[in-house]
């Protein structure tokens, strides 16, 4: 087997696109060949919705950047995971990652950070790739790969991610009948821009959020998706034919441990009156969603510890649309399984850095795809401008990606990143509706 030895790793701390810092790490390695070194970078996303069952992000608690700093994470990077790591062999992906994992010893890299391992992990990766001459959805997919992932396109912002009074985290648009990755991602701009259009033409705002969609002040998310129509419709494609829609709920956001009720503050404002609900009410509010608009994905609709509501959410909708577990599974396998186990969601959204390396984010998609369930690899909404999720994408067969508007250089650059590897395959890319219907 061919040795490609790590020779030296190393820690820095950058900002993200809100502005606060994270971990960067590079790794080089011994090209088997030449004996030159090739060195690759890799940086960690954060969230802002994040899930409670995530891996820890190290964070330095001190008064520099409101206590957001990752000195620490950096210096774990420089020490402990260098020592542990510089000699070994960059191929053996698992083993490294196992010894990220050992030299953290616990469950959730609350000691190393999960942005200190991730950081390196994915960075040793992309070295041995390029030590191999090997662009990195190759090297991780191998031979057969050549199916480009079907954009799920946030255009409109809310949540977390954006001060409005839209309480949904994301309205998303998937081209599910584009010819191609490029096409696709056409036709999304372009109805991201009509949405703009229809926007200033209603005096509301053109501010976009954390993901570079809209975030205008809206009463509630009926109105939302009837301003995302009118935008498809505006732009030459049918809404449901040639387009479907993706919501993330976030919920866990509006979930209140206390009342057992979801909050929505947004709709609250402006209706002048409380508006909670529970449930059995969040869920036939979706069903009368799906009634009126062509809604092919909900994701995170019910909180990430409510696994008897999202049974039923799964038993009433699961046959007819996507339901997707961010919160709900955290890119964990246990977690997953135990969700496949009881029949909840059917779907699993891949961020890496809620699980801290690249070894475990692929078990998590391969146990998806072993048990019927479909995975979509996903951005954070505090990005870097590096592109592993694009090549992930790919190379994993996922079909489906979440990275945001065609807005913001952070987010441009995996679908950028996804243009060129379309080119790259030439004749052998293809893209099809995930979902599979004719
Ligand atoms: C989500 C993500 C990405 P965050 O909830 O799916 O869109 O948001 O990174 O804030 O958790
Ligand atoms: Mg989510």
């Amino acid at each position: 087997m061919l040795f490609l030895e790590i020779q030296k790793v190393h820690g820095r701390e950058i900002l993200d696109s809100r502005g606060n810092p994270t971990v960067e790490a590079w790794v080089s390695v011994r090209g088997p060949l030449d004996g030159r070194e090739y060195t690759a970078l890799a940086a960690v996303p954060s969230g802002a919705s994040t899930g409670r069952f995530e891996a820890v992000e190290l964070r330095d608690g001190e008064t520099r950047y409101f206590g957001l700093g990752v000195q620490h994470a950096v210096k774990n990077v420089n020490e402990k995971i260098a020592s542990a790591l510089v000699g070994r062999n960059a191929l053996e992906q698992v083993e490294a990652d196992r010894i990220l994992m050992e030299t953290d010893g616990t469950e959730n890299k609350g000691n190393l950070g999960a942005n200190a391992t991730l950081a390196v992990s994915l960075a040793l990766a992309r070295a041995a790739a390029r030590a191999l001459h090997l662009p990195l959805y190759r090297y991780l997919g191998g031979c057969s790969v050549r199916k480009l992932p079907v954009p799920m396109m946030n255009i409109l912002n809310g949540g977390r991610h954006a001060s409005n009074t839209v309480d949904f985290q994301e309205f998303m648009v998937m081209p599910i009948k584009a010819e191609t990755f490029a096409d696709g991602l056409r036709i999304c701009a372009e109805i991201y821009h009509n949405l703009k259009k229809i926007l200033e033409k209603k005096g509301l705002s053109t501010g976009v959020g954390d993901e570079g969609g809209f975030a205008p002040n809206l009463p509630d998310a009926q109105s939302a998706l009837e301003l995302i129509v009118e935008a498809v419709q505006a732009a030459g494609y049918g809404p449901g034919q040639d387009i479907g829609i993706a919501l993330d709920v976030a919920s866990s956001e509006l979930y209140n441990e206390k009342t057992g009720m979801y909050h929505f503050p947004g709709e609250s404002s402006l209706r002048g009156q409380e508006v909670l609900r529970d449930t059995g009410e969040m869920i036939a509010y979706y069903e009368e969603l799906l009634e009126k608009f062509p809604i092919l994905s909900i994701e995170d609709g019910l909180a990430e510890d409510d696994w008897d509501g999202w049974q039923t959410l799964t038993r009433r909708l699961g046959e007819r649309i996507q339901l997707v577990g961010d919160d709900l599974f955290v890119t964990n396998v246990k977690r997953l399984d135990a969700g496949i186990k009881l029949k909840a969601a059917n779907a699993i959204l891949v961020k890496v850095n809620q699980i801290g390396t690249l070894s475990e984010a692929l078990n998590a998609v391969q146990m998806a795809m072993e048990n019927g369930y479909r995975a979509v690899i996903s951005h954070r909404s505090g990005e870097t401008e590096d592109t592993t999720i694009a090549d992930l994408a790919v190379a994993m067969n996922t079909g489906q990606i979440k990275t945001g508007a065609p807005c913001r250089g952070e987010r441009t650059a995996k679908y950028n990143r996804l243009l060129r590897i379309e080119e790259e395959l030439g004749t052998a890319a293809c893209y099809m509706d995930p979902f599979g219907r004719m």
